[in-house]
């Protein structure tokens, strides 16, 4: 494992940065793996780290059609908490909220996870109904939660607008100590150095164009690189679900949407947590930098451009300004968007498909940078036996033939 001494990052930076050891190979593909991953997001590196990690399978490799963490790991807002309703969300984010915390140590990589908490607002008798629900389930599956009243949010946040006459009135919030966020880029460098140095093999720029079947079995991929044949093949590719699926010769009951987010110009620190509003679809927290970092819920519409409508930004703006007036005057310094593949029942797909061999963890929607490690474990689990963990069994694709939904929009909370 590689280790970074003051002295040889010192030597590094007087050096200009010449002869800096890259943190990953650019590996050149083999004819054949024993598990692909299509897709070199923040799940498809953990995913490849621990199936080398805890299941001894390095035969492996992550093919990326752009760069690593150049798709919704490094475009999201870096929320992470676990609050969600129903026992098997519970376990599944819980599980993830677990391995964040032990996370840096274990990559040897400061993904800076920073626990300052996450309140979730409501605004109408029926937010507060739901909070509370939410919150004594969390509380009887062992996570960490509070119900707040209004003045345990305005101490949490002082400049909140909780006047009586706002347009979205404060009537409390769910609170989750525990949550926090973390440095995206990190993840996905954290991880994708981490399972170089267990024999993974990462390949940037290598799109597959194509799910290569015998059978109803998988045999490989086509990629801008050429065939490569696999025993299994694992798809992690946010956005894209759609676009694999149609390869493998499948349908998903996925609609892929415009998400959006911007940041301000960075502030003297003011707030130390993060503030969501499920109802009105606008969350802020402040990066370690100053920045406001501010996001939205989705756009109405279908498609696959990075960027968001007017429209949304003119209504997050006009909710964020009311809740919170200190901020009419903030400069906003960038603004960008990713394509998040959206469930009926905002939950993700994850496990086999129609295709023998061919695993997808896809449909994480607005949610997936929280369950980054969680997905990761679980579908290295999955990829190394073929068969799904007990965590991830409930989010199996047949759910939608069975009935047994996960509904998880009021956990979700940004609208999808
Ligand atoms: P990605 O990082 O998108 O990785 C998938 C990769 O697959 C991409 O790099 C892509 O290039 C690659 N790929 C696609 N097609 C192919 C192909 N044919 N061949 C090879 N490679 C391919 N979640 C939270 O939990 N908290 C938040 O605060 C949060 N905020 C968000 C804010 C925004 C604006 C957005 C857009 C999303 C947000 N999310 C949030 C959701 C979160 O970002 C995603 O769910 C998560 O990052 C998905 O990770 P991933 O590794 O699956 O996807
Ligand atoms: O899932 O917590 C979340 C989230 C926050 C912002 C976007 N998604």
């Amino acid at each position: 494992m590689q280790s970074y001494s003051i002295f040889s990052l010192a030597r590094h930076a007087l050096s200009g940065h010449k002869n800096w050891r890259p943190a990953w190979r650019a590996a050149t593909p083999r004819r054949r793996y024993k598990v692909i991953i299509v897709g070199g997001g923040g799940h498809g590196l953990a995913t490849a780290y621990y199936l080398a990690k805890v299941h001894g399978i390095t035969d492996v490799a992550v093919l990326e059609k752009g760069w690593i963490g150049g798709g919704n790991t490094g475009r999201n807002t870096t929320i992470v908490r676990s609050n969600y309703l129903w026992d098997g969300s519970a376990a599944l984010y819980e599980k993830s909220l677990k391995l964040w915390e032990g996370l840096s140590q274990d990559i040897n990589y400061n993904v800076m996870y920073s626990q300052r908490g996450v309140l979730n607002l409501g605004h109408n008798l029926q937010d507060m109904r739901d909070i509370r629900r939410r919150v004594n389930a969390n509380r009887l599956n062992g996570i960490d939660g509070e119900v707040l009243d209004t003045a345990g949010v305005k101490q949490r946040v002082p400049f909140i607008n909780t006047s009586a006459d706002a347009r979205y009135p404060v009537l409390g919030a769910s609170w989750q100590p525990r949550a926090g966020i973390a440095r995206h880029d990190a993840v996905a460098w954290g991880y994708a150095r981490a399972a170089d140095d267990l024999g993974v093999d990462i390949i940037e720029n290598c799109e597959v164009t194509g799910v290569r079947r015998e059978h109803g079995r998988v045999v490989g991929v086509d990629t801008t690189h050429g065939e490569i044949g696999a025993d299994r093949v694992g798809v992690v590719v946010a956005g894209h679900a759609g676009v694999l699926a149609d390869m493998a010769g499948f349908r998903l009951p996925l609609e892929s949407h415009p998400l959006q987010a911007l940041v301000s110009e960075p502030l003297k620190p003011m707030l130390d947590t993060v503030v969501m509003s499920n109802a009105v679809h606008v969350y802020v927290s402040q990066s370690d930098k100053g920045e406001l970092v501010i996001g939205a819920g989705i756009d109405a519409y279908n498609g696959y451009g990075n960027r968001g409508s007017f429209q949304t930004m003119e209504h997050f703006l006009t909710a964020l300004i009311e809740l919170y007036p200190i901020f009419s005057r903030l400069r906003m310094l960038r603004h960008w968007g990713g394509i998040v593949d959206t469930s009926p029942d905002a939950s993700p797909i994850i496990g086999k498909t129609p295709v023998d061999g061919l695993y997808f963890n896809v449909g994480w929607g607005t949610g997936g940078f929280k369950a980054t490690p969680g997905s990761g474990w679980v579908f290295a689990h999955t990829l190394a036996t073929g068969e799904p963990h007990s965590i991830n069994a409930p989010f199996s694709l047949e759910r939608f033939h069975s009935g047994a939904l996960v509904d998880e929009h009021g956990a979700a909370a940004v609208a999808h």
